[in-house]
């Protein structure tokens, strides 16, 4: 798969939109950046504790855009040409799901799904789509990679194996 850099790395946001755009890495970085530090699970297997992520509102890049009245749905997609996801406009809309550049307080690296991942704090680390190359408006939730492979496609923390703790915001 190709790796991406500053020189190199483009996020579009289209469809279901009034002003679709490409942002650069730099257009990203020039925008306000929200910090979380939350415990990161995937499922069931394994979980770390406490790891930072900082990025763009998910919700800012949606308003910039104009999301148009006929919309019900985000659609994202990766430059490893193969993983997608999605989102419902509501829960891509919540102030705990960013576009983001640092993990950990570094830049994102190639294999942690840099230079840009969707971080999607709520959910299981499923959703939090790495090489997020496009933003995709939609009218319905399109079924993403895992969808397709049987997992829920609303990850909650919580509501999916009744252990962990349902999230708080
Ligand atoms: N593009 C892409 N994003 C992805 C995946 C993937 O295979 N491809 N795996 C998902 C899964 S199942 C998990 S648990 C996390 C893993 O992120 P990590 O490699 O930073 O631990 O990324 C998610 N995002
Ligand atoms: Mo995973």
């Amino acid at each position: 798969m190709p790796h991406k850099d500053a020189e190199t790395y483009r996020l579009t946001v289209d469809g279901l939109v009034d002003r679709p755009a490409t942002y650069t890495l730099a257009d990203l970085r020039a925008l306000p950046q929200t910090r979380m530090v939350r415990d990161v699970q995937c499922v069931t297997g394994w979980r770390v504790p406490g790891t930072p992520f900082e990025g763009v509102r998910l919700s800012h890049l949606l308003d910039a855009a104009g999301v148009r009245s006929t919309a019900g749905a985000v659609r994202f997609t990766c430059f490893d040409g193969s993983y997608t996801d999605s989102l419902t406009l509501e829960q891509a809309r919540r102030a705990d799901v960013l576009v983001a550049l640092c993990m950990q307080d570094k830049d994102i690296g190639h294999s942690r799904g840099g230079p840009v991942r969707l971080y999607v704090a709520p959910m299981y680390f499923y959703k939090s789509a790495k090489w997020l190359s496009g933003i995709t408006v939609t009218r319905n939730v399109e079924p993403g990679y895992w969808k397709e492979r049987g997992y829920d496609i609303d990850a909650w923390v919580g509501r999916s194996n009744g252990r962990d703790d349902e999230p708080t915001t």
